[in-house]
């Protein structure tokens, strides 16, 4: 069975919330937040090496990042209520808002929020939380790409395109001094003919 790795008061909220309208089973395992820190446990961190909620498994997959989790319910599920079918007019209206949360609305606001917290065993929130988070992710990606050719694994798609130019970004601030296999990527993948054609044309 489905089981969701949950934090409290989390995004993972997202997933328990369409499990629920789609009528799917799951098994829910609640992790804690630390008190003091308010970051996800060590428990968390045995699921998945980012540490972060939502994490789901099911059967040989496991699988983070939560507007993923929701295509693969979607995906699972028999119902359809829940996502415009891809050849009506609100497919795409549907997929801009899904990415948006994350991709947009996510930082400003998660930001703000954590710049207002109260100091905690004299700590601000974001005492660290940059350098940690990009610590985290980095070391993430490198493991990944030092197995995998490419993002989704032995072959290329669109998930390098979205990738690479925030890796762009990351290279021009020296972030990814330290990962050679995502050096190596980097390189790779602004070799293709169509990488060339676009930079001239951008
Ligand atoms: N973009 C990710 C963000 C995941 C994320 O940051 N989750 C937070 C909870 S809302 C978390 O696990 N924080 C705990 C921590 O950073 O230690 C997603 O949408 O799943």
């Amino acid at each position: 069975m489905l089981t969701v790795h949950h934090l409290q008061q989390s995004r993972s909220k997202r997933v328990l919330w369409l499990l629920e309208e789609l009528a799917m089973p799951y098994q829910l395992e609640i992790h804690q937040r630390d008190p003091v820190t308010r970051l996800a446990p060590a428990s968390l961190k045995a699921i998945h090496p980012l540490a972060k909620a939502p994490v789901i498994v099911d059967g040989q997959v496991t699988l983070c990042e939560s507007g993923a989790v929701m295509e693969y319910l979607l995906d699972k599920s028999s119902s359809n209520d829940l996502r415009p079918a891809k050849d009506s007019a609100n497919y795409y209206l549907f997929l801009e808002w899904l990415h948006f949360a994350e991709g947009s609305l996510a930082l400003p606001v998660i930001t703000n929020m954590l710049l207002s917290l109260e100091t905690r065993g004299g700590k601000q929130a974001m005492d660290g939380y940059i350098a940690k988070e990009i610590a985290l992710d980095f070391s993430y990606i490198e493991a990944h790409l030092n197995t995998h050719d490419y993002f989704a694994g032995e072959a290329f798609t669109a998930a390098d395109i979205m990738m690479t130019i925030v890796l762009e970004f990351a290279e021009r601030q020296a972030l990814l001094a330290t990962r050679p296999a995502t050096q190596t990527y980097l390189a790779k993948v602004q070799q293709r003919p169509a990488y060339i054609c676009a930079a001239k044309q951008g």
